[in-house]
């Protein structure tokens, strides 16, 4: 057992007191802020979110602001998804990637005017390479990290918690897309978005003073429908399939490798930093992919370093995420596979630091 020694490189956020009156028992650190990890336990964190809702302090997801008239051309050199068709209101998932076609993050690009965007980054410092390119091509923008920190609720009752604090319009909106509501007088952005596959939203607390008093509101309002503080849910996430930069994938992966080949338009996306690169890796195709990896047994170790996955002696590749799951019965992974073992159902073994367990490769994740 240890504790974090937090200091002003380890960033509180707006909502650090509401998580430490909940009674968080974990944190991790994320775009160097605090970032909980747990509250009761994995499990019962588990259970919970998936029966009631839960706010969830995700302030760590910075954005980076990229405002000015060369916004949206600076926002397309950084992606190879083609944004072309995007309309201020909308959120897209896209994958960053840098000159070779790597992973640099795997943020949501949030599109407010034709010359506004926030990329809501996962844990790398973005805003260093968006900086340098802007100043590299001479654009005419500015690129900043703004006061705005994403307060996450998530949960089948999401919807009428959120509706209670904004009113109903918030329920017509749709998946990945964003509106304007009001609290105490501040327009804050609402997307209906989130880091699980439970449903819910994201509020994007612009201006700090009015983190507290919105946890506040929230957790008033849900009281008889059991609102808790939560986090991402490293069960629930696995069965979700969705990723997490610098543990499932880093610089050295192609988005392709991640399973993120459908997010990427590298004939159309002009002006990308990398496509060339990509160009390639899509002609040729990758060798190594992501892939949901079932593991046999009734426990687990923590996951905090790759595993191995070996086939006939030889590495094959490497489990990334893993947990038991207590819906699913059994281990739920997340792993990268080379393609001569990537098939449905072929049989690996996965060596964790407590010793070998039998896995085998699945067609698809836990929750779509
Ligand atoms: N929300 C916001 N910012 C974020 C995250 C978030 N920044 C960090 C991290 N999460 C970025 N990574 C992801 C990974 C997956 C998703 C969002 C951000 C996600 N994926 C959906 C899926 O795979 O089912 C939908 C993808 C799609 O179809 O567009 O939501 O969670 N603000």
């Amino acid at each position: 057992m240890s504790v974090l020694a937090t200091s002003r490189r380890v960033r509180r956020t707006p909502f650090s007191d509401g998580v430490e009156a909940a009674g968080v028992t974990a944190y991790s650190v994320y775009n160097r802020m605090l970032l909980p990890a747990s509250f009761r336990s994995l499990e019962e964190d588990y259970h919970h979110l998936k029966e009631a809702v839960q706010l969830w302090d995700v302030a760590c997801e910075r954005q980076v602001e990229l405002r000015g008239p060369d916004a949206g051309r600076l926002m397309q050199m950084l992606t190879p998804r083609d944004l072309r068709g995007m309309l201020p209101g909308q959120c897209y998932y896209v994958p960053i990637v840098d000159e070779t076609g790597g992973m640099l993050n795997d943020p949501v690009a949030v599109k407010l005017a034709e010359d506004r965007w926030w990329i809501s980054i996962a844990d790398s410092d973005l805003l260093l390479w968006a900086k340098g390119v802007a100043q590299g091509f001479r654009l005419d923008v500015l690129v900043d990290e703004p006061d705005v920190s994403p307060l996450a609720i998530q949960g089948p009752r999401a919807d009428d918690l959120v509706a209670r604090v904004f009113g109903d319009g918030v329920r017509d909106l749709r998946f990945f897309r964003f509106g304007y509501f009001d609290f105490q007088g501040h327009y804050l952005v609402v997307a209906r978005s989130g880091y699980s596959k439970q449903g819910g939203f994201e509020i994007y607390v612009h201006d700090a003073d009015i983190g507290m008093p919105l946890w506040n509101a929230l957790m008033e309002a849900g009281r008889d429908l059991d609102v808790r503080a939560g986090c991402p849910n490293g069960i629930e996430r696995i069965e979700g399939g969705l990723l997490s930069y610098g543990n499932d994938m880093t610089l050295a992966n192609t988005p392709h490798e991640c399973g993120l080949g459908r997010f990427c338009d590298t004939l159309t996306a002009v002006g990308c930093i990398g496509r060339d690169a990509l160009l390639r890796v899509a002609r040729e195709g990758p060798v190594q992919q992501v892939r949901p990896i079932a593991i046999a047994g009734d426990t687990l170790p923590l996951c905090d370093r790759p595993w191995p996955l070996m086939a006939a002696g030889k590495r094959v590749g490497q489990v990334t995420s893993a947990a038991m799951s207590p819906d699913f019965g059994g281990g739920v992974a997340i792993g990268m596979v080379r393609m001569t073992h990537w098939e449905p159902d072929t049989e690996l073994q996965v060596m964790t630091q407590d010793g070998p367990r039998d896995a085998v490769v699945r067609d698809r994740f836990w929750i779509e």
